[in-house]
């Protein structure tokens, strides 16, 4: 049956005019259903959830609220509206207009980057798969599937460009993005973090906070490349990221938030009382966050990179905010970079400002993390309770670039490897922690309950009660 695209996925790419590419899609379509139905959300696809459907790019249809079943949610293709006259922002090709279609000499490159990305996004879905079946509410039950639908709809999002500008390449590309799963043995995701479990909300408002922040970074990386739709594509993306990162900050927020009054209950900081008490203490939070935060690093990959320096000279991907930059050519200026001197301190290296573009982005997302761990430790503060939770070193726990595999502390500092070893249950998430942490995860679904490791929020969703049935179960 002939599918109306313009009701069916909601775009602004004129869909219905391009036959080759309805076709493609049409392909495609059912696979990606048959993926989601296997590898989404488990046990949730008959429920109906009050969810926000992009349907126009405007402040008005970006976030259309209403109850929907998830395998009908409008996955739609949006990109931000066009600029008139644009132009390349940095790199060697600065100045010309920005390409509407793929230059020949950089199709390679370019296709990576949208692969990498794409790839992302459907990980993130089966990483979370299970988590309905352990929801704390129907409020974060909601979120969760929220961030699901949407990380399929940025999938589309890459399916649409590989469709539309690369040809039978980027139709293979395509499907392998459903084929590839995170954390297989044989066909794993690309990138290191999209194949790490997320078994428990912990986890996954960690994976929110630190490496959803990631997607912000590149995404604003990729917002300022000279190929225009995919400059337009990540633009709009960046709208639906920034409630997955609130997901994270608010979820965070709520368990220390808990913990704190446990703790106070209790009168007593004793993390083994939090424990029985159905808490998550502060450490094992601290621990969880030296995890999430340090595989979250890894995905800016290595600190000098001639990668990452071929993309800025094409013009293909620029800093995030590159205009806040001098300069936007960065030919012949260098950056200082810290790495290993072989002998266990620290040197700074002088490296081309082209080569370190993952260390300047990666920088600016370090500086965003902190805003969010401020606002954790004023509540421990305000609650009179002697601790602070902190980001270990950008050195610490790394698999990827110059520091990986080094024996260093949270602090920075290079220590004795057998030192290193004892110390990993202080520093990162033990056996007993997960233990701890997954004993505590069972669902709640009476609207507006809460399990009892986590405050309730502030607010609910779009202006409605906390106590909304935000997912109302199917019978
Ligand atoms: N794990 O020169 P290098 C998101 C590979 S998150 C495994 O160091 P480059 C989201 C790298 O691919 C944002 N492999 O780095 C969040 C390369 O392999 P090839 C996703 C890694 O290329 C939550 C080799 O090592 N978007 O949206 O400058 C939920 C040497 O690479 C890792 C993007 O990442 C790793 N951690 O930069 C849902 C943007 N790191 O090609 C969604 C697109 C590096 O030699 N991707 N490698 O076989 C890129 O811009 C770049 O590919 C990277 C790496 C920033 C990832």
């Amino acid at each position: 049956m002939a599918i109306n695209y313009q009701e069916r996925i909601p775009n602004n790419v004129d869909l219905s005019s391009d036959r080759r590419l309805q076709r493609a899609l049409e392909h495609w379509q059912p696979k990606f259903l048959d993926w989601w139905m296997e590898l989404g959300p488990e046990g949730f696809q008959a429920a109906d959830v009050y969810l926000r459907t992009a349907t126009s790019v405007d402040a008005k249809g970006w976030a259309t609220y209403g109850a929907v079943k998830m395998p009908d949610y409008r996955w739609g293709i949006f990109l931000a509206d066009r600029v008139e006259d644009r132009r390349i922002g940095f790199g060697d090709n600065m100045g010309e207009p920005a390409w509407q279609q793929v230059p020949g000499e950089h199709r390679a490159t370019l296709r990576r980057l949208i692969v990498t990305q794409g790839d992302t996004e459907p990980a993130s879905v089966e990483q979370q798969r299970l988590l309905g079946l352990t929801c704390p509410s129907l409020y974060d039950l909601r979120n969760l599937f929220q961030v699901n639908v949407e990380e399929g709809r940025h999938l589309w999002a890459m399916v649409y460009l590989l469709h539309a500008h690369f040809g039978r390449d980027g139709r293979e590309e395509a499907e392998l993005l459903l084929a590839r799963h995170s954390g297989s043995s044989d066909n794993p995701r690309i990138l290191g973090t999209f194949n790490e479990p997320i078994s428990d909300w912990l986890s996954f408002f960690m994976f929110t906070y630190f490496t959803d922040r990631d997607g912000k970074y590149q995404l604003k990386s990729l917002a300022e490349s000279g190929f225009d739709p995919l400059a337009r594509t990540c633009q709009f993306m960046l709208t639906e990221e920034a409630h997955h990162m609130f997901v994270g900050e608010t979820g965070i927020g709520r368990v220390v938030k808990r913990c704190l009054e446990l703790m106070k209950e209790l009168g007593t900081d004793d993390p083994a009382a939090v424990r029985r008490a159905g808490g998550i203490d502060l450490p094992t939070i601290q621990r969880y966050m030296n995890f999430w935060f340090s595989s979250s690093l890894d995905l800016f990959g290595a600190d000098i990179s001639s990668n990452a320096a071929t993309s800025f000279a094409a013009g293909l991907k620029g800093r995030p905010d590159e205009t806040r930059y001098e300069d936007h050519v960065e030919a012949d200026t260098v950056t200082k970079i810290p790495v290993p001197d072989g002998k266990g301190g620290i040197n700074e290296e002088e490296v081309p400002t082209r080569n370190a573009m993952n260390y300047i982005t990666r920088s600016a997302y370090i500086r965003d993390c902190e805003i969010g761990v401020k606002r954790w430790n004023r509540t421990i503060e305000k609650a009179g309770a002697d601790f602070q939770l902190t980001l270990p070193s950008e050195r610490f726990n790394r698999k990827i670039g110059a520091w990986a595999g080094l024996p260093i502390t949270p602090e920075g500092k290079f220590t004795d490897p057998e030192k290193h070893a004892a110390m990993a249950g202080e520093w990162l998430p033990t056996e007993a922690d997960r233990q701890h942490v997954r004993g505590l995860m069972v669902q709640v679904t009476d609207p507006g309950k809460m399990a009892s490791w986590i405050a309730p929020p502030d607010r609910g969703i779009n202006n409605l009660p906390v106590e909304y049935e935000y997912v109302h179960l199917a019978n």
